[in-house]
């Protein structure tokens, strides 16, 4: 399928160490990944759902120690320690090769070698970019092809010369946790991912490459690769405003890209499309703003609390050519459930480890709270039409948000670029089952980037004042937001969902200097009465107190982002540091 030399060495380096029966290059033919979907029928990898119902749908369900990303198995392997930061877990690169081809060697005797040329944003973007994954395990070739654009196209467009390419190895192993390593090598463009089937550690397009990797890359080639959803938010004049938002794993993102506008919007001819759900590649383009493609061409959804009401139009994206990750089976009909799907668990079910399931009497859940779906991006209802366009869509706002009980509102914006790189800096949020470990607990996740940044936090954070520079007044303008905020009862105070264009509204009016907003310490917020609540069942009072500073708990705020900067050392930008005192000084008046 090529004739890189590149390539085509490489990809016999890793033949030869993991020394598969045979090598099945993945062209992207329907008829091909057909045949793959069989053969993971028969070898039980994935469960025909009921054709009907869900035609080209399956299930798949992972080794139950193997659901979520695994934070501390999760290496950035740079020649210095120093180079990955405060916040990375870091191996030494020799070493670690050395370990890895260890682990891998041999390992796929008697196996199938796939091998998956694969590009991150529209093939012919100037701003994709290449990758080769070879896998041992058909979900992850079934699941890539969901994901990504995969096949003879991309290697066709690519050439014969480049050595501008991502090697991507994933070895499953024996999916032994004690040997789990997803180890990224920066500078040298390569990912190896061993013993483990759970999506954000083996689809290594998705976190590895399209954050990590990118991440690094856009350092060094003045671009931007984030944890962000795309949307557009359609007016009634028919003007399009692109949004891009930051939001932890599982604080959002997808619900947001996909929001269905409240009836009274609806009415006026408000529509949102949607573009990405998770990441974003973003420069500044040939009109000086800053453009922004979703390098991926499918979606890889939470499904518990996925319903009708919360999000129909990814209930209604994945009803077809989908494939399910450790949801609950319904055996009467072969369909799926999760919670929060509906009141109609199945009574004769099987759940997410596989046991026979009463979801009618059983306490335990049926679907794990990590349970995912991957599913085509063009089967969404609201796909923006500029989802495939090379030249991407450009940027007015940035938004970033988190899960907090308490302190942060509803909505705010920063002053200016550099109080809004401040302020994402500053994010904090509930941790949730996407990542294993302790759910609930606050931690500081600067940017939703936590988990994602191939290299020194510090860096990151001049990288982001430097783009402001690079884009000037041009630049978008930058918010923070809280869906999450809970009265004394534990209890939403926000509606949130569909209800969120309502604050997407006040944003966009931000942008164009036609709303007025009160100046607090912490930046702008919203007067009560320019949030539209036109049909919203929302009290006056909690509203307000959700639009309110509090000084107080912000000064503890600030003692905490003060101990959390002291991480980065000489690393941090005096430019945050300035942030940091003055935002105090505000709170202290
Ligand atoms: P990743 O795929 O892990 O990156 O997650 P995500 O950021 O796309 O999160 P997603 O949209 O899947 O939402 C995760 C959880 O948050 C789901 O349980 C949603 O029901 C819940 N959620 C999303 N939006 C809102 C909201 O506006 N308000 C409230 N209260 N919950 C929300
Ligand atoms: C996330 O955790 O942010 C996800 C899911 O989008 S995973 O691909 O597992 O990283
Ligand atoms: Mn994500």
């Amino acid at each position: 399928m090529t004739k890189n030399e590149t390539m085509l060495n490489w990809v016999g380096q890793m033949r030869e160490l993991v020394q598969p029966d045979q090598v099945v290059w993945i062209d992207g033919s329907e008829e091909q990944l057909e045949a793959l979907r069989a053969k993971a029928c028969k070898d039980g990898d994935l469960i025909k759902l009921n054709q009907e119902k869900l035609p080209g749908c399956y299930l798949h369900r992972t080794a139950l120690n193997d659901v979520a990303r695994v934070e501390a198995r999760t290496f950035i392997c740079t020649k210095k320690e120093e180079d990955a930061g405060p916040t990375n877990h870091w191996k030494e690169p020799a070493e670690t090769y050395q370990m890895l081809y260890d682990i891998a060697r041999d390992s796929y005797k008697g196996k199938t070698m796939y091998v998956i040329p694969y590009s991150m944003g529209p093939v012919t973007s100037p701003y994709a970019k290449v990758g080769i994954e070879v896998t041992d395990s058909i979900y992850v070739v079934l699941n890539m092809a969901i994901m990504t654009r995969v096949g003879k196209e991309v290697l066709a467009h690519f050439g014969d010369t480049s050595n501008d390419w991502v090697r991507g190895l994933h070895a499953s192993c024996d999916i032994d946790e004690e040997k789990r390593y997803i180890c990224h090598f920066p500078e040298d463009n390569t990912i190896i991912s061993v013993n483990s089937g759970y999506g954000g550690n083996v689809l290594l397009g998705k976190k590895c490459f399209a954050l990590r990797i990118a991440s690094f890359q856009g350092k060094h080639e003045q671009w931007m690769a984030e944890h962000m959803l795309i949307l557009g938010v359609e007016n009634p004049k028919g003007e399009v405003k692109y949004i891009t938002a930051a939001f932890p794993s599982a604080c959002g993102k997808t619900n947001l890209a996909m929001l269905i506008p409240p009836e009274g919007y609806r009415r006026k001819g408000y529509k949102v499309w949607t573009v990405g759900d998770d990441i974003s590649w973003m420069r500044k383009g040939p009109d000086g703003r800053l453009w922004a493609i979703n390098p991926e061409k499918g979606f890889f959804g939470v499904a518990p609390g996925t319903n009708q009401k919360s999000n129909p139009n990814a209930l209604a994206t994945v009803q077809k050519g989908t494939i399910y990750t450790n949801v609950a089976l319904n055996l009467d009909n072969d369909t799926v459930w999760w919670e929060g799907l509906d009141k109609n668990p199945p009574k004769n079910g099987v759940d997410w480890m596989g046991r026979s399931w009463d979801g009618t009497t059983a306490e335990e859940k049926g679907a794990h709270p990590n349970s995912r779906f991957t599913a085509p991006a063009e089967n969404c209802p609201c796909i923006s039409k500029e989802f495939s366009s090379p030249a991407g869509v450009p940027i007015s706002a940035i938004i970033f948000g988190g899960r907090r009980q308490k302190t942060t509102p509803l909505v705010y914006q920063s002053r200016d670029w550099n109080h809004g790189v401040f302020v994402g800096s500053i994010m904090a949020s509930e941790t949730t089952a996407a990542a294993t470990g302790q759910v609930g607990v606050v931690r500081r996740d600067p940017m939703a980037m936590l988990p994602f940044c191939g290299y020194h936090m510090g860096d990151y954070f001049a990288h982001w004042i430097e783009m402001g520079e690079i884009l000037g007044d041009k630049a978008p303008k930058i918010f923070n937001v809280n869906w999450f905020r809970q009265d004394e009862n534990g209890k939403f105070m926000w509606p949130g969902f569909g209800d969120n264009l309502r604050v997407l509204d006040w944003i966009l009016e931000r942008c164009e200097n036609s709303v007025d907003a009160r100046e607090t310490p912490i930046g702008y917020l919203p007067y009560a009465k320019d949030i539209n609540t036109e049909g919203l069942d929302i009290e006056q009072e909690n509203l307000e107190k959700i639009l309110t500073v509090d000084c107080d708990e912000w000064l503890g705020e600030a003692a905490a982002i003060e101990e959390f900067y002291q991480k980065f050392g000489n690393k941090l930008p005096n430019e945050l540091k300035k942030q940091l005192a003055e935002l105090k000084e505000r709170l202290s008046k």
